[in-house]
C-alpha cells in the first residue's frame, strides 16, 4: 500500500511493506545473507540497478526496507537508511559529509562519544570540530569558517535538554552551504520532524523511541535529497554499517505503537515533571513542558509535544545522586531511554563518572544532575518510588 498521503498514525501502521507471495500481514524476516538470481544476465541487471532486485542483506533486504521506507515517510525525506547503532548513523554522516581538510560544528552537550569520536579520532583524518552553544545563533554564526561542511545539532540535547532553533540554524548554516544534519532521537518524527523545518538529514539512535521496547541496538539517517542519501547509502553499505533483518523487524513492530507510547509517557512526564519542581529536594528541573525551561517557547514552536525526558539537579550534588541511585526500586537504573520502563540514571556518579568535575561542568554536567527517562507505567508508582529514594537523601 502507499501510505505517503496517508496521516501519520497510519503510516505507523501501513508504511512499507512488501507484495508478499504468501499475502502475509506483516514483512516477514528475511533472515538471509544473501539472494539467488535467475540468470547471469539478471544478477548483471541487479547490480547495474537497471532491474529491482535483492543481491546481499549488506546492500539491502526486504525486511530492512520495509522500516527505511517507514522511516523516511514518517520523516517526509526521500530515503531512510538503517544502521546497525545509532553510532553507525553518527559516523555514516560524518564520513559522507566531511573530508580532509573540513570543519564541522556541533553542540557542545551532545550525547557523549557523537562529540568523542569526532575529537578524538576525526582529526587523524584531518577533520576539525568546534563543540559550541547552538542554541545561540550568533554562537554558530561566530564558529562558521570558509571551510566549515557540517552543523550537526542534536535537540533536545542529551542530557542538559537545551533546544536549539532548527529552523534558523538551518537557514543561516545554508546561506554558507553547510549540511545541516539533526540527531532527533529525543524527539522522533512524532514529535519533531527536522526535515520539515529545514535540515537536510535527520538521524536517530532506534535502540530508544524507535524500538521502544529495550531490546535492540540499531539507527537509522534519513535524507530529504536523493543526492545525499546516495552519496550516505554508499558509506554505509561499504562500511559495513547495516542493520540486521531480525532487529529490523523488532524495530518496525516496536514502531507502530509509537505515538501511542509518547503520549502516555509524555503524560506521565508532565506529572512527574511538576512533582520534581516542587521537592524541596530538587534544585532546578530541565523539561520542554515546563513554562521554567529556558527555551520553553522555541520547544512549542518546533516540537509537537514536550516528550518524556527529563533532567533534574538534586540539592547535595554528588552524595545526593548516589543516594537516589541506591535506592530507586521501581525505576530502572540503567542507561539508555526511550523504553516503555523508566529509566534514571546519575551521569556524575555513573556514565561520567571518570571525567573530572572540571570537564563534566563544562559538558553541562553538574554534579546534582539525574536523568529520567519516564515510561508508560502507572505514574503514582514512578513518583512513589523517587519519594521513597528521595526521603533518604
Ligand atoms: N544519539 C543520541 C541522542 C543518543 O542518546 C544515543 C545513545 C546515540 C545517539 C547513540 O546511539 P546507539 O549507538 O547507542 O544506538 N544514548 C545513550 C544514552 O543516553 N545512554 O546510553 C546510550
Amino acid at each position: 500500500m502507499n501510505s505517503s498521503d496517508k496521516g501519520f498514525n497510519s503510516k505507523l501502521i501501513h508504511s512499507g511493506g512488501i507484495d508478499d507471495p504468501l499475502g502475509s500481514a506483516v514483512t516477514p524476516i528475511y533472515q538471509t545473507s544473501t539472494f539467488k538470481f535467475q540468470s547471469a544476465d539478471h544478477g548483471a541487471r541487479c547490480f547495474t540497478g537497471e532491474e529491482k532486485g535483492y543481491i546481499y542483506t549488506r546492500l539491502g533486504n526486504p525486511t530492512i526496507e520495509d522500516l527505511e521506507v517507514t522511516m523516511a515517510e514518517l520523516e517526509n525525506g526521500f530515503g531512510g537508511i538503517a544502521t546497525s547503532s545509532g553510532m553507525a548513523a553518527v559516523n555514516t554522516v560524518y564520513l559522507t559529509v566531511l573530508s580532509k581538510g573540513d570543519h564541522m560544528i556541533g553542540h557542545s552537550a551532545l550525547y557523549g562519544p557523537s562529540r568523542g569520536i569526532m575529537e578524538k579520532v576525526y582529526p587523524k583524518f584531518g577533520i576539525e570540530s568546534d563543540f559550541i552553544n547552538t542554541t545561540k545563533l550568533d554562537e554558530i554564526k561566530k564558529h562558521i569558517k570558509p571551510n566549515t561542511k557540517l552543523l550537526y545539532l542534536e535537540t533536545p540535547a542529551n542530557p542538559t535538554m537545551e533546544i536549539s532553533d532548527i529552523r534558523a540554524a538551518s537557514k543561516l548554516a545554508h546561506e554558507h552551504g553547510i549540511v545541516v544534519c539533526v540527531d532527533n532521537t529525543f524527539c522522533s518524527p512524532y514529535l519533531q520532524q527536522p526535515l520539515e523545518l529545514g535540515a537536510d538529514i535527520v538521524l536517530h539512535s532506534m535502540t530508544k523511541f524507535i524500538n521502544g521496547h529495550a531490546d535492540i541496538v540499531g539507527g537509522v539517517i534519513v535524507a530529504k535529497e536523493k543526492e545525499l542519501y546516495n552519496e550516505l547509502n554508499m558509506i554505509m553499505m561499504n562500511m559495513g554499517f547495516n542493520m540486521d533483518p531480525h532487529q529490523s523487524w523488532l524495530a518496525r513492530r516496536g514502531l507502530k505503537t509509537l505515538s501511542v507510547r509518547i503520549d502516555r509517557a509524555q503524560e506521565n512526564a508532565m506529572k512527574v515533571a511538576a512533582y520534581l519542581e516542587n521537592h524541596p529536594k530538587v534544585e532546578w528541573v530541565l523539561y520542554p513542558g515546563l513554562k521554567s525551561h529556558p527555551q520553553y517557547e522555541l520547544g512549542k514552536l518546533q516540537m509537537n509535544g514536550p516528550g518524556s525526558m527529563i533532567s533534574f539537579g538534586l540539592k547535595g550534588g554528588l552524595t545526593s545522586g548516589k543516594v537516589v541511585m541506591d535506592n530507586v526500586q521501581f525505576a530502572l537504573l540503567a542507561v539508555s531511554l526511550g523504553g516503555v520502563e523508566t529509566l534514571i540514571q546519575h551521569p556524575a556518579s555513573m556514565t561520567h563518572s571518570k571525567l573530572s568535575r572540571e570537564a563534566r561542568e563544562k559538558a553541562g554536567i553538574s554534579d546534582g544532575l539525574v536523568r529520567l527517562s519516564v515510561g508508560i507505567e502507572d505514574v503514582e508508582d514512578i513518583i512513589d518510588d523517587l519519594e521513597q529514594a528521595m526521603d533518604k537523601i
